[in-house]
């Protein structure tokens, strides 16, 4: 065709622009569903789901398309955020929401009897992360679609995601997620934009003459790197960015010679080899670190998401990259991607013909790096040797941008050879390592932490060196949620009553939200709020009901923790004081009483034994609770398997209280802090992460804050003596001999030996006991507040009103501002 045939039959087919009101809808679904699936009405719900996926997927691709166009004028400055995660959960849902379609849907839906809601919870979560650092990466993309800009999300399609975690006699049993079996509506696969990727092999040299020579890389072992595209819809702005996902695949279906000589099974080896690399999301356990599979799945992922760029690049600029970091930014989320710092110079190197200098001119103008912990011994380092085997050329660059790096290091301390061996990206020692986080701060131009205490902490603490030598690249960049999602989604109800006092602005400017302020003291507003909780925290005790079996009554306090179990968030500190009111109530001490519901969810990293153990002893209290007539009165207690986003989905609406009870100076940030406040859940929580910005954000009175500062954690490890403090604390002191004395292990005798003895030693670095006390006080002001109906229900306006700056759209603006300098780029809409 030409190009003016092209452009004629583009401007015919713009003419024929889907209409999206019911009966548009129900057609379209009918179809798709009879003679595209050829399934009918009465169908299993799947096929519902995947028919109406398609209808609304219809309904995006030209925006799509159009955004791309716009995204790819020249000049366009873009940035790429690299992450190995992105949880972004179910998307039809989203999709309806943010194209404004969810009504005219609902109603096509009706007119077959069928429920729109019910069709949307078929979807299966894409679970391809592990906890907070993943959603947020989902977070940002909705936020960054909605802010029109220039983004693009590279990750990897694994095959299997994050694992769907059964409880089996109260212990944790992992199962794979293969989340793709049933087909995935919302990728799209563009092999017209694979690459290869290179592994193992040797350098050689080529003479260039006049005694020069270059080194090459050869004899590797390739595989291919195939995009799948997943659409992220902008809140009603005919906006749809991408996230690309690539997925490995063996260069040749099957390797000729091979075949041909017989060896069909040696064949099909290579070919499983290359696949192996997008197989399976690693869990976030240090058991975990170092493992070579890990390590090709970030270079896999870097690798193709760089030259993916360049490819764009030459295609709108050509083959001058005197421009290019000027209009490129590439944002490592965590170390994971940091192995794009050497591989962006061996691309413009080696494949460009660049020189170095050059090279690192552009390398270290274009990348940004968001740290996500300050937990030492999750920094991540790969041994030398690794990276030989793996990916030699890739070693050699390092070592010379390390070469290079120590020497600015002499320059500015002359003689200080401890610190040059400190700040070296390459730790000595027995078995020399590559300090991921080093190459990442040494090849960024920007630094961040993603609290202002967790940011803080690192330049006063792990990254002190590099602080001192460049102050102006360190900042902080505070985490947010989408509102979209965690409110304007996940909690209708409180969306329909917002809307009603103060229009619906608020969902696409966030910080509107605040205007509901006005309304804390209005008895009808207040009244309207109460019963939105109660009808949230009734699907949330069916939910519960349906799932663990356990009853919950919703005129309880709904008291929840979800999150990754890990001994720095401290369920165990839950447990404990769930323990204690066990013993209350048996005890007799009862009087005035608030009932409490306790939910607790999360998985545990399957090498992570102590974690599953925390897993175990939850289920064992539960039962002795539940099952106990003179108790289930006043508390329950449950553990929700598998939880993840469509989860959280509906627990943060119906949770009145809110856990966030990490050992100070641990927890990053904690975002499930900021969903919960959102929804108007009151945090009873410690001085950590975002939860002190939380509670500046309140104003005192609207938060419940106990538990040592982190300056007072590193103090206190001197003289720890959990022993003493059991001796002095007689409500500690009984919730321990309940545990000790097997109480909740009748029939399985000293399986929580190992819990006991982390709680009791004097070294635990996540002084849960230490913080016993304050807590349990904190527990009681709460049970107290409670009783309070209407001042309970105040507070939990006021969380909501103040949540604004937790919004992803603040954060992305920060980004925007301090980091990425990218220009909004609206689609022109089309009539
Ligand atoms: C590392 C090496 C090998 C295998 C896996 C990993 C790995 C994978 C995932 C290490 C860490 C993660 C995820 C970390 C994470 O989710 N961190 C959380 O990030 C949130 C967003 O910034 C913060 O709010 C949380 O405080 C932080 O714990």
């Amino acid at each position: 065709m030409t190009a003016e045939t092209n452009k004629c039959s583009d401007e015919l087919f713009e003419l024929t622009r889907l209409p999206s009101d019911s009966s548009a809808i129900a057609i379209d679904f009918q179809r798709y569903l009879t003679r595209h699936l050829g399934r009918f009405i009465g169908c299993i719900p799947l096929y519902q789901y995947e028919a109406l996926s398609l209808v609304i997927r219809d309904r995006i691709m030209m925006d799509w398309r159009d955004t791309w166009r716009r995204y790819d004028e020249p000049g366009v400055r873009k940035a790429y955020y690299l992450s190995l995660e992105f949880l972004i959960g179910r998307s039809l849902g989203n999709h309806l929401l943010n194209l404004g379609l969810d009504h005219s849907t609902e109603e096509a839906m009706n007119r077959f009897a069928l429920n729109l809601e019910e069709i949307v919870s078929e979807e299966v979560d894409a679970g391809l992360g592990n906890g907070g650092l993943g959603r947020l990466a989902a977070c940002f993309m909705d936020s960054c679609a909605c802010m029109q800009l220039p983004v693009i999300g590279y990750g990897i399609r694994y095959q299997y995601g994050m694992f769907r975690q059964r409880i089996e006699n109260g212990f944790q049993v992992e199962e794979p997620d293969h989340w793709l079996r049933d087909g995935y509506p919302w990728e799209l696969e563009r092999p017209e934009y694979k690459c290869v990727i290179r592994f193992g092999g040797r350098i050689s040299s080529i003479e260039e003459g006049y005694g020069k020579s270059r080194p090459v890389w050869v004899d590797t072992s390739d595989v291919l790197a195939i995009p799948y595209d997943v659409p992220i819809s902008g809140y009603r702005n005919h906006t749809i960015n991408t996230l690309r996902l690539w997925s490995a695949s063996a260069t040749s279906d099957f390797d000729l010679d091979d075949f041909n000589a017989g060896s069909y099974s040696e064949a099909v080896e290579a070919k499983n080899n290359a696949e192996h690399i997008t197989m399976v999301l690693y869990p976030n356990d240090v058991s975990e670190n170092g493992r070579e599979l890990r390590l090709k799945q970030q270079y896999f992922l870097a690798s193709a998401s760089l030259q993916d760029v360049l490819r764009m690049w030459e295609n709108t600029e050509g083959p001058d990259y005197s421009q290019f970091k000027s209009r490129n930014v590439f944002h490592l989320n965590d170390t994971h991607p940091t192995i794009a710092v050497a591989e962006l110079m061996r691309l413009l190197i080696d494949e460009k013909g660049l020189a170095w200098e050059e090279a690192w001119d552009i390398t270290s103008h274009c990348m940004a790096y968001t740290n996500h912990t300050l937990l030492p011994e999750a920094l991540e380092k790969w041994t030398v040797g690794l990276f030989e085997k793996l990916l030699p050329r890739l070693l050699q660059i390092i070592y010379e941008i390390n070469a290079h790096f120590l020497k600015q290091v002499a320059m500015r301390w002359p003689g200080q050879v401890d610190r040059q061996s400190r700040m070296s990206i390459i730790e000595e020692g027995d078995v020399k390592q590559i300090r991921m986080a080093y190459l990442a701060i040494v090849g960024s131009f920007s630094i961040n932490g993603v609290a202002a205490l967790h940011s803080r902490l690192l330049t006063s603490g792990l990254f002190r060196d590099f602080y001192e030598l460049w102050p102006e690249k360190f900042n902080n960049k505070t985490n947010g949620v989408t509102p979209r999602r965690w409110v304007a989604y996940a909690n209708p109800g409180l969306r329909a009553l917002i809307t009603d006092k103060i229009g619906d602005d608020w969902v696409q400017d966030y910080s509107k939200i605040a205007a509901i302020r006005e309304y804390v003291e209005d008895t009808e507003f207040i009244q309207r709020w109460y019963e939105v909780k109660q009808a949230n925290k009734q699907r949330l005790s069916e939910m519960v009901e349906n799932t663990c079996g356990v009853k919950f009554d919703t005129t309880a306090l709904f008291d929840v923790q979800v999150k990754r179990i890990h001994e720095y968030k401290r369920q165990l500190l839950n447990v404990l004081h769930v323990i204690h009111l066990y013993d209350r109530i048996k005890r007799g001490d009862s009087a005035d009483w608030t009932k409490r519901c306790i939910l607790i969810g999360g998985k545990a990293a399957p090498g992570y034994k102590l974690a599953k153990k925390i897993v175990k002893l939850i289920n064992n209290v539960a039962e002795v609770i539940n099952s106990d007539p003179q108790v289930n009165e006043n508390i329950k207690l449950a553990f929700i398997p598998n939880y993840g986003v469509s989860k959280m989905e509906v627990i943060c609406p119906g949770t009145d209280l809110s856990e966030q009870i990490s050992t100070a100076g641990k927890e990053a940030s904690g975002t499930g802090n900021m969903k919960f406040m959102m929804n108007g859940a009151i945090t009873i929580g410690t001085y950590d992460g975002a939860n002190i910005e939380i509670m500046d954000a309140l104003g005192s009175g609207n938060y419940f804050l106990f538990g040592l500062h982190a300056e007072e954690v590193e103090a206190a490890r001197a003289h720890y003596n959990p022993g003493l403090l059991v001796e002095e604390d007689e409500d500690l002191q009984r919730a321990m001999h309940l545990l000790q004395c097997g109480h909740f292990n009748t029939f399985e005798p000293a399986i929580f030996d190992d819990v006991i003895q982390a709680l009791l030693n004097p070294n635990d670095p996540w002084l849960t006991l230490a913080d016993f006390r304050s807590y349990v006080d904190a527990q009681e002001r709460v049970s107290r507040a409670y009783l309070d109906r209407t001042h309970w229900v105040q507070m939990s306006i006021m969380n909501t009103a103040c949540s604004g700056p937790f919004s992803t759209d603040r954060t992305i603006s920060e980004y925007n501002a301090g980091i990425w300098n990218l220009q909004a780029k609206p689609v022109i809409e089309r009539s």
